[in-house]
């Protein structure tokens, strides 16, 4: 597996890529555009430089989070052709830099939902948290607001400030999308974009709905194993690949998260990661945690061990980690907790490799 770490470029990181190099074992860099409005094309020129930026740090881009779904996509509205056309050139600029791998989602209006963004932990870290009777009773734009104003001054990915002015309109639209019609309208994207994701040998990794269940009563679809088979089927290609969040799938009890990794890893269809912990309490409510499996609710060491008994060519990253060290970062994006991350992740893996090899020579010697 290559180990990977989600960085938001220059002027937009407090963590520089001298860092990122530091951490062990790590291959590359998950980036992004992020001055080209969603739907737009990504300039060829812009994505040269981003990358050539990336490479002068000693490291690699080979995956992209996120190109970003338009609205009228998810919405099925007749302009959602322009949009898509859109979306394939910008497919064919990243294949000539070699990106691999293009992570979106096709969650309606809002990308991830947290009802605190600084949760302190009895450890004097804090962390992004989730807590359900807050969401089910503030009103969306209020919601909104909330979150611009407690991101320590860096907007979020996907609440970028001007997506957030259109929200008023967009509910309405979506007043008369059901959760089948969004199944119909992803189905539609797949099948203009996935021809040319082949052709440019890039994989599309659909995000996990995060969390994965409707929230302001918007319809979403990327929630669980049967739905994720359902959109692997929707075109059966490789190219129509998963991104598997740990976090965003396991926020759900009801959702077996190294069994999810299993069935997919043995369709084929995982061709990014996305490893974190999180703390489920007994009301639903949930608080992302450190990457140590005692620490929170999800087996990560079963987890890691679905990938490496699956031979795991793909890349991973840790998702999102606590505050810690009085680190002023981007929520859930600090340098320290996600370095921690990526040696307990590592620390697993080898340990699994050196098993697999030891058990190896056993059979060896006995012969
Ligand atoms: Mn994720």
């Amino acid at each position: 597996m290559k180990v990977s770490f989600r960085w938001f470029g220059e002027k937009e990181d407090t963590v520089t890529l001298n860092q990122i190099k530091q951490i062990p074992g790590m291959d590359g860099i998950v980036g992004a555009l992020y001055d080209v409005p969603v739907g737009e094309v990504w300039p060829l020129e812009k994505v040269q430089q981003l990358k050539q930026h990336v490479l002068n740090a000693g490291l690699n881009l080979e995956v992209i989070e996120s190109v970003n779904v338009h609205e009228d996509i998810k919405l099925g509205l007749s302009t959602r052709d322009a949009y898509i056309q859109n979306y394939q050139q910008t497919l064919r600029h990243l294949a000539t830099v070699g990106i691999k791998v293009v992570c979106y989602n096709f969650m309606p209006i809002f990308d991830w939902t947290r009802t605190d963004l600084a949760k302190p932990l009895p450890d004097g870290s804090n962390v992004l948290a989730f807590q359900r009777n807050l969401i089910d009773s503030i009103d969306p734009l209020q919601f909104a607001e909330q979150v611009e104003h407690n991101s320590n001054g860096y907007p979020l990915p996907g609440w970028e400030p001007e997506r957030m002015k259109t929200i008023k309109r967009l509910f309405t639209l979506y007043e008369s999308v059901s959760e089948e019609d969004l199944f119909n309208h992803l189905q539609y994207f797949l099948e203009n974009v996935i021809p040319v994701a082949e052709e440019c040998d890039i994989k599309l990794a659909i995000h996990p709905d995060d969390p994965p269940w409707s929230v302001f009563k918007l319809p979403r679809i990327v929630t669980n194993k049967e739905n994720l088979a359902r959109i692997v089927n929707l075109v059966d290609s490789p190219y129509n690949g998963l991104t598997l969040c740990s976090g965003s799938l396991g926020a759900n009890p009801n959702n077996n998260v190294p069994e999810i990794f299993r069935e997919f890893l043995h369709r084929d269809r995982v061709p990014f990661v996305h490893v974190r912990n999180i703390k489920i309490e007994e009301n639903g409510d949930f608080a992302e945690a450190s990457h140590r499996g005692q620490d929170g609710s999800l087996d990560i060491y079963g987890i890691v061990k679905a990938l490496h008994d699956y031979g795991f060519t793909g890349y991973i990253r840790p998702d999102h980690g606590r505050m810690i060290w009085d680190e002023k970062a981007r929520p859930g994006y600090g340098l320290y907790d996600r370095a921690l991350g990526v040696m307990y992740l590592l620390g697993i893996w080898d340990c699994l490799v050196r098993e697999k090899s030891s058990a190896f020579h056993r059979i060896e010697e006995k012969k």
